[in-house]
């Protein structure tokens, strides 16, 4: 019987991942940090309304941060496969609390890693490291061999726990493998993230709510994929006779405001722009109400304007590809929003 934990099982990653394991039969056990609110289980909802996995799907409350809570969850559950998710994702917070955000995307991996030496070192590890890691790299497109040069407080964090899972995995022979995922993005992705921020705020618009939103750095390129899909991935390594690190992406790049044009075509909007740096505004060329307006306050400090991922490894060696493209990914956030 397979058992897997997973940290950071609320997330978006991690609730795609929880499904996609419960279908292969595993037995998952996922951590849950305390809140003194009633957070809402949106996420696990597809798993709360299936009847069949009441034995199968466990919620445990723990913290990444906390030693004897990892370390007694890792030792009740005896996983097979641990998949760490856990973090402080976002990257201007992790500028506002640097401090924090090193405990939880570094020291912390360290501390699962540890665990995991300690109890059982056949347990095999996913590691979530991130294509922040790259930085303003000058190359068109970054694979495993693109040096990193990381420019956030979570990037450097993130590039601890990328090395902390090499180096246990050298000196102690332990099964890690780091998943140097793109961004990916899905209707379970956070609101404060930029798809879900822009595909929200036109819900709002499209209902009278809002007139316009804020956003920052409108040039800024990413490499899109769908979540849905990149949790595959993670299993997929942890299946290899050995443990690597992989890049996932698409190897297709879009603007922030390629991205805000194509989610207002959901709503028959053409967006248009005028106007340069703070003064820049996205219109209605229809109506010419401004819709789109920029704010600094979503400025970073360090700003990282391009990521495009080279996934031919994993093409190669998980036989793997993703399915979705750019439009496609955008009218599967629309349409969850509009269903809403
Ligand atoms: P996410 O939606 O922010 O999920 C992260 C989860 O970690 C949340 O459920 C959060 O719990 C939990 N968490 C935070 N601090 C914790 C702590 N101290 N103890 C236990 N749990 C804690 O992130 P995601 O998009 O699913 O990403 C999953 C992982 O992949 C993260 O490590 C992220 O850094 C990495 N990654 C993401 C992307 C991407 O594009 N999505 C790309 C590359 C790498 P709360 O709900 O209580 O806050
Ligand atoms: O959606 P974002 O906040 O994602 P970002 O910073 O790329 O980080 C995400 O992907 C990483 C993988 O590369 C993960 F490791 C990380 O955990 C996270 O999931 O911002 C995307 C781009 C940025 O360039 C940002 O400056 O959008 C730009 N942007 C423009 N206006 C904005 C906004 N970002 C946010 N969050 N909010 C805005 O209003």
């Amino acid at each position: 019987m397979n058992v897997a934990l997973i940290t950071g099982v609320m997330g978006q990653d991690g609730s795609y991942l929880a499904e996609y394991l419960l279908k292969k039969n595993y037995i998952v056990h996922g951590v849950r940090r305390y809140s003194s609110t009633n957070v809402e289980l949106k996420n696990l909802n597809q798993i709360k309304k299936n009847k069949n996995y009441s034995k199968k799907f466990f919620l445990h409350y723990g913290d990444v941060t906390d030693t004897s809570s990892i370390f007694s969850l890792i030792k009740k559950i005896k996983p097979n496969e641990i998949y760490n998710l856990a973090a402080q994702s976002h990257v201007l917070t992790s500028f506002q609390a640097p401090e924090y955000t090193s405990q939880v995307d570094a020291i912390s991996q360290l501390r699962v890693i540890e665990g995991v030496r300690q109890i059982n070192s056949r347990i095999k590890i996913y590691q979530a490291a991130t294509s922040e890691l790259y930085g303003n790299s000058d190359t068109k497109f970054q694979n495993e061999k693109t040096p990193f040069d990381p420019v956030s407080p979570y990037s450097a964090a993130k590039l601890y726990g990328f090395y902390i899972s090499k180096i246990y995995r050298t000196a102690y022979k332990m099964f890690i493998c780091n998943g140097i995922l793109f961004n990916h993005e899905s209707p379970r992705r956070g609101s404060s993230f930029v798809t879900k921020k822009i595909t929200e705020n036109i819900k709002r618009i499209a209902n009278k709510e809002i007139d316009c939103f804020y956003l920052g750095n409108l040039n800024s390129k990413r490499d899109w994929g769908y979540a849905k899909e990149y949790v595959e991935t993670m299993w997929l390594m942890l299946q290899q006779n050995k443990a690597d690190d992989y890049v996932i992406a698409t190897g297709k790049v879009y603007s922030v405001k390629d991205f805000v044009e194509e989610a207002f075509k959901y709503i028959n909007i053409k967006i248009k722009w005028r106007g340069k740096g703070l003064k820049e505004v996205g219109y209605d060329t229809k109506t010419k109400k401004i819709l789109i307006k920029v704010d600094p306050y979503y400025f970073r400090p360090n700003e990282l304007d391009y990521l495009r991922g080279d996934w031919s490894k994993s093409r190669k060696l998980l036989k793997w590809k993703p399915k979705t493209n750019f439009k496609d990914l955008v009218r599967i956030m629309m349409q969850s929003e509009f269903k809403k």
